[in-house]
């Protein structure tokens, strides 16, 4: 049985990819971090289906500013496989929490790397890399894009980047970036701008909300399917050789045309509800992200599946059904 530790399993992508890693028999390790509230609330629907925690799961408290919570785990549980998916993601509050967010996302891959080396286990590596690493570089973007971060989320991110590249080249490490570009779901952070969008719409709808307020709307991504992107990370990491690839679905969208989407599930006309504030703006943008994925597909095999419209809908529907559960008192929290 292969062995796999996981950072992030709290997160949006770490809860697909325990469900991944478990369905594939793998003994799946997680590192949570000791909060005041519940926050293992994405990894629940894994404890209701088995109707307890399943046996191949072992979640750890660990912190990636804590370098012997994570040297430590290394050791102990030798795994065959690091996932590093741990960050402080949220590109706006890495401009209110720099420092900390360079520690966390950029720093704390090193102490990965490191420990992966002392154990000397073989032990192969993948690395959460981002499109926000391409900044201000226009699309199309690939593997041979040139980064122009725009935050401090990007440049620590593109300190991670070369860290895992380094530790390949300088070690042999089997170390592999996942550069992906944005993908979303029904578990995706409230205070994204999709999952902000089709909450607020599910909301309004249920009569709990008035108004949606946003900042720019001009801005172009490339939004996939989360499920699909765990998919690739595991490919990576099954491949006989290390490298980096671009994870996206090629086709792109304003945050505007994602708003008139959502709405347009409901039957609503967005300009009704949505207005802007500069306080959601951030002091430089990121304009326009488009990936060309066709290394993934060639290599990996892997390709995008979900359109942006089958995107949209299935999260306005699912953010539909929470409301409507929690007002019926149906949703009841275990903590795992
Ligand atoms: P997410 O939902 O924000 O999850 C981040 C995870 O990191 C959570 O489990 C969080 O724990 C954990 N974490 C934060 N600070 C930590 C710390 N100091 N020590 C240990 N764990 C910590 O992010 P996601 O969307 O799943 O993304 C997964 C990874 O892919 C991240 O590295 C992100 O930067 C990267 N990425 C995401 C996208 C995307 O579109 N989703 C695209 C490219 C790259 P808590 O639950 O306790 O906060
Ligand atoms: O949803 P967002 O916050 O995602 P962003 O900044 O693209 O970052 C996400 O994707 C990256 C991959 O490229 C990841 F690495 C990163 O961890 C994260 O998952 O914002 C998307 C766009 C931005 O241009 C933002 O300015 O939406 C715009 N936006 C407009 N109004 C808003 C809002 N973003 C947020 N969060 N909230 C708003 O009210």
């Amino acid at each position: 049985m292969k062995k796999a530790l996981v950072t992030g399993t709290t997160g949006q992508d770490g809860s697909y990819l325990i469900e991944l890693l478990l369905a594939k028999g793998y003994e799946v390790h997680g590192t949570k971090r000791r909060s005041s509230s519940f926050n293992t609330s994405r990894l629940e629907n894994l404890s209701r289906e088995r109707g307890s925690k399943p046996d191949n799961l072992f979640l750890h408290y660990a912190d990636l500013a804590d370098a012997g919570s994570l040297t430590n785990l290394v050791r102990d549980v030798q795994p065959d496989e690091i996932y590093n998916l741990g960050a402080q993601s949220h590109v706006a509050v890495s401009f209110e929490v720099p420092e900390y967010t360079a520690d966390v996302t950029g720093v704390a891959t090193i102490r990965l790397l490191e420990a992966i080396r002392a154990s000397g286990l073989g032990t192969r590596f993948y690395q959460a890399s981002s499109s926000e690493m391409f900044g201000s570089t226009p699309p199309p973007q690939n593997e041979e894009t040139p980064f122009h971060p725009r935050s401090p989320y990007g440049a620590a991110k593109v300190y991670s980047y070369w860290a895992a590249v380094n530790y390949r080249e300088a070690y042999g490490i089997h170390a592999s970036n996942g550069i992906l570009f944005n993908h979303e779901s029904h578990r995706r952070g409230e205070t994204f701008v999709t999952r902000k969008i089709t909450r607020a719409v599910a909301r309004i709808v249920e009569g709990l909300q008035t108004e949606l307020v946003l900042g720019n709307l001009d801005a172009v991504r490339d939004w996939g399917y989360a499920p699909e992107y765990v998919e690739a990370m595991w490919l990576m990491l099954q491949h006989e050789t290390a490298d980096d690839y671009v994870i996206a679905t090629g086709e792109a969208h304003s945050v505007r045309e994602f708003v008139e989407a959502a709405f347009a599930r409901v039957n609503l006309d967005w300009e009704k509800y949505v207005r802007t504030d500069a306080r959601y703006e951030r002091p430089s943008e990121v304009d326009a992200l488009i990936g060309d994925a066709s290394k993934a597909a060639r290599v990996l095999g892997w390709k995008p599946k979900t359109t942006f419209t089958e995107l949209v809908n299935l999260m306005v529907d699912e953010d539909l059904q929470s409301v409507r559960d929690e007002r019926s008192g149906k949703l009841v929290r275990i903590d795992i």
